[in-house]
This record gives structure tokens, sequence and C-alpha cells, in this order.
């Protein structure tokens, strides 16, 4: 099985985190793809994924899925020993809720104000540099609202790590791109990030 990715792309990184917690790393090969370059702009790529993002997984029979939490959801599914994305049906709900306002409120602000403040992709976009600070407008409000959960929660969904902290987490680590970092004050939400950093898979 292989995956096509970017090392220092953030949405490869949830897979290879979510990965790494599951003890699954070595049953997949890693592609490195450009994306700066453009390797994912070629036909060849769009035939693994007409959107021509990255990353994309390709089974062993060729066939090919791409989009982060599908690729996660298939690995959870295929091997469910250590869960990350639930076990009762109110668990599995709340993960996704917690992975959905993650992935709208907080994820995709961060990948805008990065692309419309840098110009990374302007070979392909039009960046404008006022949505990238209305997007980091959005994205410090969030910072303040996980402190404000982790008050009193160890992890995002109470007392065990799943996905939801994987998502939040590389997206923090992410925003040093967008110069946003936690604040002295943001006490809990340094201390979960220090937590989650101290595992292993924060290092993959
Ligand atoms: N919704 C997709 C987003 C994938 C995505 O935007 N990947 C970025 C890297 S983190 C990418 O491939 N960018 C290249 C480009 O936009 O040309 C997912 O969750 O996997």
């Amino acid at each position: 099985m292989k995956i096509y990715e970017t090392r220092t792309a953030p949405n490869p990184r949830r897979v290879r985190m979510f990965l790494s917690e599951k003890g699954l790393l070595d049953r997949v090969d890693f592609i490195q793809i450009d994306i700066q370059k453009g390797e994912n702009l070629t036909p060849e790529y769009a035939a693994r994924n007409p959107m021509k993002k990255v990353p994309v997984m390709e089974l062993d029979d060729g066939s090919c899925i791409s989009e982060t939490m599908a690729i996660c959801r298939y690995f959870e599914e295929v091997f469910p020993d250590h869960p990350l994305l639930g076990t009762t049906p109110l668990e599995k709900a709340r993960i996704e809720q917690w992975l959905r306002w993650i992935e709208y409120y907080f994820f995709l602000p961060t990948g805008m104000c990065f692309q419309h403040s840098t110009g990374y992709f302007k070979d392909r976009m039009n960046p404008i540099k006022e949505w990238g600070d209305e997007c980091a407008v959005t994205v410090q409000k969030f910072f303040d609202f996980l402190n404000d959960h982790l008050a009193d929660h160890q992890y995002i969904c109470g007392d065990q790590f799943t996905a939801a902290d994987i998502n939040a987490f590389t997206t923090v680590d992410f925003n040093k791109v967008n110069n946003i970092r936690i604040k002295p004050e943001q006490a809990n939400l340094k201390a979960w990030y220090d937590r989650i950093k101290q595992r292993s898979s924060a290092g993959v």
C-alpha cells in the first residue's frame, strides 16, 4: 500500500500521526510529491486524485482514496485496535462533531491564511492578502475557544486521545507558518499541546 504525500504539509502529517498512533506506519510506502513544484498538478497525479491534492492512498489493487479523514477512516475500519474515531455511537458522533469544527473553523482558515498571506501557490491561485488577514482573526479565535474548552478536559473529546487531538495539534503546529503561536495566557491550550507533543506520534 502506498501513500502519496508531502513531508512538510499538514494534511499528510495528520495521516502519519494517525497511523503512528495505531502502530501502522511500517505498513505503508510513502511517496514524496513536491507540491510547490506542482508535481501534484500532472495528468498522471490527477488520475489518482482529480482534486490534485495530497495525501492519496493507493491500495495494492490500484484503487485510490483521497481526503485525509477518508484515509484515516479506512485504517480505523480495517485495523480497529487503538480506536481513534470512537467505539460507541455517542463517542463516534462527538468525535465527528469535533473533527468538523476543527476542519471548518480552524484548519481551513489556517490554510487560507497561509496561502493568501504568503502567495505560496500564486502560480495556481489568486492570493488576496485581506482574506489572509481575516482568516488569521478566525484562527486566533479558535485558539481561544480551544483554550477555554481544555480548562476541564484532558483531551479534546474528554479523557481519551482521539483523532480530534491529532487534527487540532497539527493545526496549532502548522500555524507557525502564520506566526500564530499559543499565547502565554492560553495556559490550558499550552498544557494540552505539551501533553500531545510528548507522544511519539507527534514526531512523525
Ligand atoms: N480536503 C483535503 C485537502 C488536501 C490539501 O489541501 N492538501 C494540500 C497539502 S496540505 C495540497 O495538496 N496542496 C497542493 C495544492 O493545493 O496544489 C484533505 O483533507 O486531504
